[in-house]
């Protein structure tokens, strides 16, 4: 089918920021996707256009929207909508820069969002399954948040839970009761303000140090009584100054030689699975050196790979990493994405499709972790309607691999 028509529109985003929304039409179908927006971005990332005026304390989208409307809508109009690559070859040769700063990476990938959405559509079938996988992924659920996340002063921003059973609709009841129960000890231990949440929908208590998070945590999964492993996403340039890499964590300083032992430290004190962003985003030695100390532990790249094709093989030829963390809109296009699958797939290195910190109710990820058989996801609390937009989606999913088996 062919593409007859492209509409960008400005919406709100989870934290009441603007965002892109872009609507496609093929012929008979209709398909709408919006960007999401990080708040600890890397700078590497794709550059998101914000209009930079009064509206909105600056972050308006309209230039972005404007973009869709007239500049990528013209171009597109009469292409093939399953033929992807072409549409975003498209996108990338209209931007022309390097970093998509011209037309903007929020209209550029809420736009192939959208397009892939409604080839699935063409074809009659849910955005997963036009993917071709099979697999659910593991979910990690960022129950208690730190960092840029969160008003506390934990330095660290995510500390997840991974539950451990084999059905994904079993691993969100679990994580669901543990995030309950923890909210409810919270309350007790700290008063009633530790029940307030932080951009992800994990708690925000006031703590101070990661492991009074890491012990708050292993006291719910503990009453739970469930099997339950940890994973954090310490986001480290967010606390580390670039200017000979000093850490600040837990009111003390360490230099980047000297932070390898803090991990080893609640390595050997917690279940804990998995590390993303150790280290500061250009480190790539200090986290191939954390990889070969804590060789069990999933050491995943976020602001250190941005999704980026060339960053990824700098980070696999380093050796620092075994996973993956996989955002579309870090690079702003599914294709370019979908190159960074196919090289995490020849080198073997694990992925974890990701929300952004800034969500919408667009689930496009939930189908994309499937279809691509990512394996692992990570898409915040078992709470608040952008999280659990994704969680809700695998569930639909689950159900009807279940039914057609
Ligand atoms: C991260 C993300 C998502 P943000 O660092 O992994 O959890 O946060 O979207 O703010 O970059
Ligand atoms: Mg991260």
């Amino acid at each position: 089918m062919r593409i007859t028509a492209v509409w960008a529109r400005e919406i709100l985003d989870s934290r009441g920021n603007p965002t892109v929304e872009v609507d496609i039409v093929a012929e008979t179908v209709f398909a709408s996707a919006a960007a999401p927006s990080g708040a600890s971005t890397g700078k590497h990332e794709a550059v998101e256009l914000r209009d930079k005026n009064k509206r909105y304390l600056g972050k308006g989208v309209l230039n972005a929207v404007n973009n869709v409307r007239s500049v990528i809508a013209p171009a597109l109009v009469g292409m093939e909508i399953t033929d992807q690559e072409a549409i975003d070859r498209k996108l990338r040769e209209l931007d022309g820069t390097k970093d998509k700063s011209h037309l903007g990476a929020n209209a550029m990938v809420a736009t192939s969002m959208a397009a892939m959405k409604a080839a699935a559509a063409s074809q009659g079938k849910m955005l997963h399954e036009y993917l071709g996988g099979t697999i659910l992924p593991k979910p990690m659920f960022n129950i208690l948040n730190g960092g840029l996340h969160a008003g506390n002063e934990l330095a660290i921003q995510e500390f997840m839970i991974i539950p451990d059973a084999d059905q994904l609709s079993e691993c969100i009841r679990m994580a669901s009761e543990i995030y309950h129960v923890l909210g409810k000890q919270l309350v007790k231990k700290y008063g009633k303000s530790a029940k307030n949440v932080g951009d992800e929908g994990g708690y925000a208590p006031p703590m101070k140090t990661s492991n009074e998070a890491c012990d708050a945590i292993m006291k719910a999964i503990e009453e739970t009584g469930y099997k339950c492993s940890l994973a954090l996403d310490a986001a480290a340039s967010s606390f580390c100054n670039p200017k000979g890499r000093i850490y600040t964590i837990d009111g003390q300083e360490f230099k980047e030689a000297e932070f390898k032992d803090y991990y080893s430290q609640l390595v050997m004190s917690y279940p804990i699975r998995s590390i993303e962003d150790p280290f500061y985003e250009e480190s790539f030695g200090a986290f191939a050196a954390l990889k070969e100390d804590l060789h069990e532990i999933q050491i995943v790249g976020d602001d250190l790979i941005v999704t980026n094709a060339s960053r990824l093989k700098e980070a696999i030829s380093e050796n620092s990493i075994t996973a993956l963390l996989l955002k579309v809109n870090q690079i702003g296009t599914v294709s370019e994405a979908l190159e960074a699958v196919k090289i995490c797939k020849e080198h073997d290195i694990n992925i974890v499709v990701s929300h952004r910190s800034g969500e919408t109710e667009d689930c496009f990820i939930a189908d994309f972790s499937v279809g691509i058989d990512a394996g692992q996801i990570k898409t915040g609390a078992p709470a608040r309607g952008e999280r659990t937009a994704k969680y809700n989606q695998l569930l639909r999913i689950e159900e009807r691999m279940q039914m057609q088996d």
